[in-house]
């Protein structure tokens, strides 16, 4: 966008006097900059030089060098802290903060080679700082030269082979692998608007995955200053002065990470993507069960101006047989923008819209923003201005920058007095009955004409008595201000999850906070360009998210809408929004037969509710982002590591959306074993290119072999079962009461190939009663001679085979197919 397009767009969107507030803004930023920037160091990059001494600590060593300390920890035998300094530790936002038992070690020094080791994981240090880490059957998985630094800034840089997969960094716009780009760790507004290619974006996260064809490993770098990961770009020799770097004298590879300031501490972590996510899981938290309407569709628009407008939407779901789990309340409730504020008159009794939505099985979720409004006579600011809760300028005055609401104040989320004192005001929303809360613009964005819409960089920060700026805070504000809201949720209704939205984060948000993608562009390149942004998510530990179904900015067609609305269906937040100005798009605006359509994806997504959940339950138990890439349980088929127009719903389901206007087929890139086609009876063997059918009403869908789906429908459970080809398989069901924090119940159902039969074994654990009156086996791709229920033989009349309940059913046959 030219700075003209973006002024435009925010002019439609901002209105002309915060247009003006936001030019005096960028002026006084730039002045602020100006006299509190630090001056532009042209130091001289310097080297960690000699080794001086070195020597064991518990768990790991520690090595001085001339101009530079290190220090390797071992948290667990497959996870080493590294510490670079000089500079600050980082407050411990990111860390779940749980105790480690001590790790065995051992640190070896023979004068001419320096280590520290465990059972799993080697890491060499060499005379002049360059670093290797090794698994423990001694194979290389990472060359890091010296690091660098400069004024107050790290750079550090590592070995890339050319043909080696980069995952994560949270949310991005450029596809799956990352190999080959530059990315910017900023969260950061794209004022309203992005599509493929834009960078930085709301939610960064400074961790990835990195795969090779013999092995991967995770990396996760500590430190929330401004930075940058650079995997483009090429050096003529790695590791040139490291004595145990070995020959690799060819022009090679890089990956180059900057960060303005801080110490340069990081986590390695050998193996691939399932292993990788269950120990930085462990190191920054895994999401908590949400409540389970959640994961059901939700409708928002920006414009639903009135509760009538509300009440009506709803109408609108009912009458067109629309299951609709929540509708959100965007900024139009409040009292011009004001946080915490109903308005009166378009919302005269929220308490008795959201009781009336309560009994139609709709739940309500309200928005909030950071920006506090600059008003005396407005409670929350005039409290948060005598109990000093909000962010400072250097002069001590507090700062106030151009948002909705015109001039506001900013809470300083890094102070714990600050995240109790905003938490106490979610009453007015908890009171009225609101089910979860949306926190938007928590980068924080500010409005400016030009330049980062950001804070001032002077602006100061408790970080919990640590104190700073706002480059030292700014890429922690939005996970904070989720903690405060977390906590105030978890406080204030302590039988109920918490269920909270929001826009920025980092590293650990998912402790906390959903996530969705933001104002992403309405456009076909968008629409595909959201698959690799949620994968990469995932992987970098953030399990829920989705897009916008439609994208945030335009009006798409009936075309583009079903697209995308197929394709949400699969993904872990499933919502309908759009921005202000856009024509509506409630699934009978666009008539027939997209709202047929709709209907059926809708229902769909009611019935893989079981499936959902148990998912859910995986990622509080393991990390386990709930899509996944191709490559997630096959990492070394390297075909599959830059796949991202498909991905998996947990590891039962394949999911081909379709990406291409018109388009009635489409190809994909299978990966190993057997998949079944979940409309019809192919069966398909990977790997290789398929091509599958894909009408309008059709999303491509695919089921692995050896899967049990769990389908909940109006009588009871569905369990559709797959049957392996080769091997066993199964699947899991995690039910409880949907809510709270009450006792749970594990249902497994294993698959056993045995000759010319296949059995099926239900295996119950936990207190929970099973929730359905009968299962409904249904067998796919196999036709049954006899079955046999816990040992005795079931009449073949028996159609659909329902069942209360059973130990092991076995379903002999006389040939496969
Ligand atoms: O500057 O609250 O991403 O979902 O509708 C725009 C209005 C502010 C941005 C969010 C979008 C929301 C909109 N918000």
């Amino acid at each position: 966008m030219s700075a003209i397009e973006k002024l435009l767009l925010g002019l439609r969107f901002i209105g002309f006097a915060n247009g003006l507030r936001t030019l005096s803004f960028s002026l006084q930023r730039d002045w602020l900059e100006w006299r509190y920037g630090e001056e532009p160091k042209r130091a001289d990059p310097l080297w960690p030089g000699d080794l001086q001494e070195c020597r064991a600590i518990p768990g790991g060593g520690k090595f001085h060098f001339q101009n530079a300390e290190l220090e390797l920890f071992f948290l667990a035998p497959d996870l080493v802290r590294v510490t670079w300094q000089p500079g600050e530790l980082p407050p411990p936002y990111a860390l779940a903060g749980q105790a480690w038992p001590a790790v065995e070690s051992e640190f070896h020094d023979t004068g001419m080679v320096r280590s520290v080791s465990s059972e799993q994981l080697e890491v060499f240090v060499a005379e002049d700082g360059g670093l290797r880490f090794l698994d423990g059957s001694g194979k290389v998985l990472r060359t890091e030269s010296p690091p660098q630094r400069q004024g107050a800034s790290w750079v550090h840089r590592s070995s890339l082979l050319p043909q080696e997969g980069i995952f994560g960094l949270g949310e991005r716009t450029t596809g799956l692998d990352l190999h080959g780009g530059r990315y910017r760790v900023w969260n950061m507004d794209p004022d309203g608007n992005y599509g493929p290619g834009t960078d930085p974006i709301y939610l960064n996260i400074p961790a990835y995955l990195s795969l090779k064809p013999e092995g991967g490993y995770f990396i996760f770098y500590e430190n929330g200053h401004d930075g940058e990961f650079d995997f483009g770009s090429v050096a003529d020799r790695i590791g040139s002065t490291q004595e145990t770097a070995g020959t690799e004298t060819e022009r090679t590879q890089q990956s180059k990470v900057t960060f303005k300031g801080g110490a340069l501490r990081y986590y390695f972590i050998p193996g691939g993507p399932r292993h990788a996510l269950e120990r930085f899981g462990e190191l920054v938290g895994r999401a908590p069960l949400p409540p389970r309407w959640a994961l059901g569709f939700h409708q928002s628009r920006w414009g639903y101006r009135t509760a009538e407008d509300i009440r009506e939407v709803v109408a609108g779901f009912e009458q067109h047989e629309l299951p609709l789990s929540a509708i959100h309340l965007d900024i139009d409730y409040m009292v011009g923008f004001r946080v915490f504020t109903v308005d009166e008159e378009r919302f005269p009794d929220l308490p008795g819209l959201v009781a009336d939505l309560a009994r139609k099985g709709v739940k309500v979720v309200t928005i909030l923003d950071p920006g506090v409004k600059r008003d005396r006579n407005y409670e929350i600011y005039k409290q948060g201005r005598e109990k000093d809760m909000f962010c400072k300028l250097p002069s001590g005055g507090v700062f106030h920058g151009p948002v909705w609401p015109g001039n506001c104040a900013f809470p300083d989320f890094t102070d714990p007095q600050v995240r109790a004192w905003w938490g106490e005001q979610y009453d007015i929303l908890l009171d009225a009955g609101v089910a979860g809360i949306w926190h938007d613009m928590n980068e924080p964005a500010v409005f400016t004409a030009w330049g980062m819409n950001r804070l001032p960089l002077a602006v100061r920060h408790a970080l919990d008595g640590a104190e700073g700026d706002h480059g030292d805070a700014h890429n922690f504000y939005g996970l904070l201000m989720n903690r405060a809201g977390y906590e105030a949720l978890r406080a204030a209704r302590p039988e109920q999850r918490p269920w909270l939205l929001s826009r920025s984060g980092w590293a650990g948000l998912q402790r906390y906070a959903w996530n969705w993608t933001g104002d992403t562009e309405t456009s076909w390149a968008a629409l595909h360009m959201t698959i690799g942004t949620v994968l990469n998510l995932g992987l970098s530990g953030i399990p829920y998210s989705g897009p916008d179904i439609g994208g945030f900015s335009g009006s798409p067609d009936a075309e583009l809408f079903t697209r995308w609305f197929q394709l949400a269906t699969f993904m872990p937040f499933f919502r309908n929004h759009s921005a202000v100005g856009t024509a509506r798009r409630e699934p009978w605006t666009f008539g027939q037969p997209t709202l047929d359509i709709t209907r059926k994806y809708l229902n769909l997504r009611r019935r893989l509710l079981p499936y959902l959940y148990t998912l859910a339950w995986e990622a509080n138990r393991w990390g386990y982002p709930l899509i996944r890439p191709l490559f997630w349980r096959h990492p070394r088929e390297t075909s599959l590591w830059a796949v991202d127009d498909a991905f998996t719903l947990g590891d039962a389901l394949l999911v081909a959306p379709v990406l291409e206007q018109g388009a009635r087929t489409r190809s994909l890139a299978l990966p190993s074993g057997y998949w079944y086609d979940f409309w019809g009876e192919t069966v398909y063997q990977g790997p290789g290119e398929v091509e599958l059918s894909a009408p309008l009403e059709r999303i491509p869908l695919l089921v692995r072999q050896g899967a049990v789906l769990p389908l909940e429908e109006r009588d009871g459970l569905h369990l559709h079962i797959y049957p392996p080809v080769e091997g066993g398989g199964g699947g899991a069901l995690y039910s409880d009461r949907g809510e709270g924090y009450g006792p749970g119940r594990l249902d497994e159902f294993d698959l056993v190939l045995a000759g010319n039969a296949l059995e099926l074994v239900w295996r119950k654990q936990g207190e929970y009663p099973f929730p359905y009156p009968q299962v409904e086996l249904h067998l796919h791709g196999l036709q049954a001679e006899s079955i046999w229920l816990d040992g005795s033989e079931l009449t073949m009349e028996i159609d659909p085979l329902r069942l209360e309940r059973f130990e092991r059913v076995r379903f002999e046959f006389k040939a496969r197919h």
